[in-house]
């Protein structure tokens, strides 16, 4: 039978069962890479060291450090050397504060095309942009891995997406993904890999594809991926890693769950509006906003040749008065690309603040946009807050639409420089990929004499990881916060410059928790013992921090009632334990409300047969069902009280 890429990736790492079951049913796959970030990482490593291994047992593995680079105090760095220590000891490449963007450096220099890669970040996908299935998942699942375990997840569905034409001047990748979103929204993905196919392929470089299946994380999506092919082949070359180059793709005939059709040609450039990335319309109907901010970088968009289109736009000309524009470049590597070829130059001289090579503003660490402002920024998200100011709004766009916006001070059409683009990008001698690499910052695995005698050094703010408590059989719990639609794990963990340094003290990150929803929750829920929360549809929908489980865990939550969930909360809620109800009838949702007494009996028995779960309401009786979609090792894990329990007694 013709295979999809997908299928083909996935069997060839299927550890069970022994061949591709039908969509929904639990796989269990061999993971080739890791990566984790320094957010993410220390709760990763510490659970990780409870495993008592002495190595990492993957291919290869790389912690990075990007995201909490300001270092306001001793924490950050504290994360730091934590980290650093652990890579040396256990076996990990390192990749030190200011090497860039762990997504965009491990495309250059470690993405292998048909491996498997699990990162404790939702961005995982990007290396589908060189042929890899590449997932995001929480950080116990990557520790996991990391000790030579199976990941598990249930068979995705195959969506193809058939790209015909090729994109007009001043239109971009970013531009195909908006349009993805647009058509299948922030939860149009969840159970699904994308895979890219048809003409249009061809036609688009390795970092355009980056930026399409990075982003295909915002379709909920489990994965993105694009074949293999000689675009693939020219840019592991170009990175020095043409022997690592494996041509990929999907038999002739191989059949699709559903298929999208795009034509590139026919596009024009968008932007995602305050506050959803599928909140997607085009420049044209938005053209003449004006713009306070404009911010140009993320894993998303900040390869060298999303430095040279903006370059090659703001070429002779400076950023508006009442713009403050900054760029980040994506990785050390491209920013030293960009000096060598004078793109940098160009976009110092046009009046950009040149941040450093991490997440930076996109994560909310600094650059945070004026208060009621406008900030116009090539990330992937755009949910109220995330920037650090409540009120701002952003629109999510491409570097050509950034960099002509940033020149005229508002929101501007980029087929307008189309002519400048064509022009101006000539000048610079690189063609698509520099060949300039450099490995200074990335710091290799010690071997095995070495890395015994190393010492793992644990400044005061890393906090041990509190384990899940038991699963009693039954539940008579308050619902201490009933929240809407689509509550990303930003509204139920905040990042920023406040936050992020406590990533690695449980106790003291969980004064935050659903801070974005209700400032009370955290009083109320150190006053009650035990509680549930109720949502609506795709909840948990966004980043993969482990913490929007880990710290609701910490003050009482035992079980989270919903319309739908997105795919990696929920495997993280399962991870530490808390019960994932899908309520059977959504129209139930409307009945409850805040502070209503719910009872859950007959829990164990429930979870042992996969029987739906009964519900009642204490003040009135009113009775209602919860599905039981869960399969059957996740049913164990939540028996066994959370996966580090079930891993301790032998699960696998
Ligand atoms: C994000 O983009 O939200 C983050 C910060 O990279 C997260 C990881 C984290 O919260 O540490 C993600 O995407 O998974
Ligand atoms: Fe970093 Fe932003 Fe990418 Fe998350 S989305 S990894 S914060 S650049």
């Amino acid at each position: 039978m013709p295979l999809t890429l997908t299928e083909k990736i996935l069997s060839e790492h299927l550890v069970e069962p022994a061949s591709l079951p039908a969509r929904g049913t639990d796989i269990a796959i061999r993971i080739d890479q890791t990566l984790t970030q320094d957010a993410t990482g220390t709760m990763a490593y510490l659970q990780f060291e409870t495993i008592g291994l002495d190595r990492v047992q993957t291919e290869l593995s790389v912690s990075y450090i990007d995201h909490n680079t300001i270092q306001q105090d001793y924490r950050n760095m504290d994360d730091h050397r934590y980290l650093q220590s652990i890579a040396a000891k256990y076996g990990l490449w390192f990749s030190r504060a200011g090497n860039g963007i762990c997504h965009q450096v491990h495309l250059e220099r470690f993405g292998i095309p048909g491996k498997t890669l699990l990162g404790s970040d939702s961005h995982t996908p990007t290396g589908g942009g060189i042929g890899m299935i590449a997932i995001g998942a929480g950080g116990l699942d990557v520790a996991v891995a990391m000790g030579g375990g199976a990941f598990h997840l249930s068979m995705p569905k195959v969506f193809g997406v058939k790209l015909t034409g090729s994109l007009k001047g001043g239109v971009a990748a970013k531009d195909i993904i908006l349009e993805v979103l647009r058509r299948e929204t922030v939860k149009g993905g969840v159970g699904a890999i994308y895979e890219y196919f048809g003409d249009g392929v061809s036609t688009l470089s390795v970092p355009q594809r980056a930026t399409i299946t990075n982003m295909g994380a915002e379709l909920g999506a489990t994965c993105s991926v694009f074949p293999s092919d000689e675009t693939t082949r020219s840019f592991m070359e170009a990175m020095g890693r043409g022997s690592d180059f494996r041509a990929l793709s999907a038999d002739e005939g191989a059949t699709y769950d559903k298929i999208i059709e795009i034509d590139l040609s026919a596009l024009e450039p968008m932007a995602a509006q305050p506050h959803s990335p599928d909140a997607v319309a085009p420049i044209s109907a938005l053209a003449g906003k004006k713009v306070t901010q404009v911010a140009i970088g993320s894993c998303t968009n900040s390869s060298l040749s999303d430095l040279a289109a903006v370059a090659a736009i703001v070429k002779g000309k400076h950023v508006a008065e009442g713009v403050e524009a900054g760029i980040s470049p994506g990785s050390r590597q491209t920013l030293m690309q960009a000096e060598k070829t004078g793109i940098l130059g160009e976009l110092i001289r046009a009046g950009f603040r040149i941040l450093e090579s991490a997440c930076g503003p996109c994560i909310g660490m600094g650059f945070a946009p004026n208060s009621g402002g406008v900030s116009v920024r090539t990330f992937n998200r755009n949910f109220k807050g995330r920037s650090g100011t409540p009120d701002a709004e952003v629109y999510l766009v491409s570097p050509e639409t950034a960099a002509l916006t940033a020149i005229t001070g508002v929101l501007s059409d980029a087929r307008t420089a189309a002519s400048d683009i064509t022009a101006n990008l000539s000048a610079y001698p690189t063609g698509e990929y520099s060949t300039l690499r450099d490995d200074n910052m990335l710091i290799p695995p010690l071997g095995s004499t070495d890395a015994s005698r190393v010492e793992i050094i644990r400044g005061p703010n890393i906090k041990p990881c509190p384990a899940s408590p038991e699963l009693p059989d039954s539940l008579s719990l308050p619902v201490l916060l009933k929240a809407g639609d689509n509550v990303s794990t930003d509204d139920i963990m905040p990042a920023g410059a406040k936050v992020l340094p406590l990533r690695s003290n449980i106790p003291e990150i969980s004064r935050y928790t659903f801070e974005r929803l209700d400032t009370g929750f955290y009083d109320r829920a150190q006053q009650a013992s035990g509680c549930m929360v109720l949502g609506g549809e795709n909840y948990g929908q966004g980043s993969s921090r482990e913490h929007a489980a880990l710290a609701p865990m910490y003050l009482g939550v035992r079980a989270v009632i919903v319309k739908s969930f997105a795919r990696i909360h929920k495997a993280n809620l399962v991870n530490y334990g808390i019960l994932p109800l899908v309520l059977s009838d959504p129209s139930v949702y409307d009945k409850l409300a805040m502070n209503d007494e719910l009872t859950l009996s007959g829990i164990h028995s429930a979870l042992k047969n996969g029987t739906p779960f009964t519900l009642v309401r204490k003040s009135d009786g009113l009775s209602f069902e919860a599905t039981n979609d869960l399969d059957e090792r996740t049913r164990k894990v939540l028996l066994a009280g959370g996966l580090a329990a079930w891993t301790r007694q032998g699960g696998q």
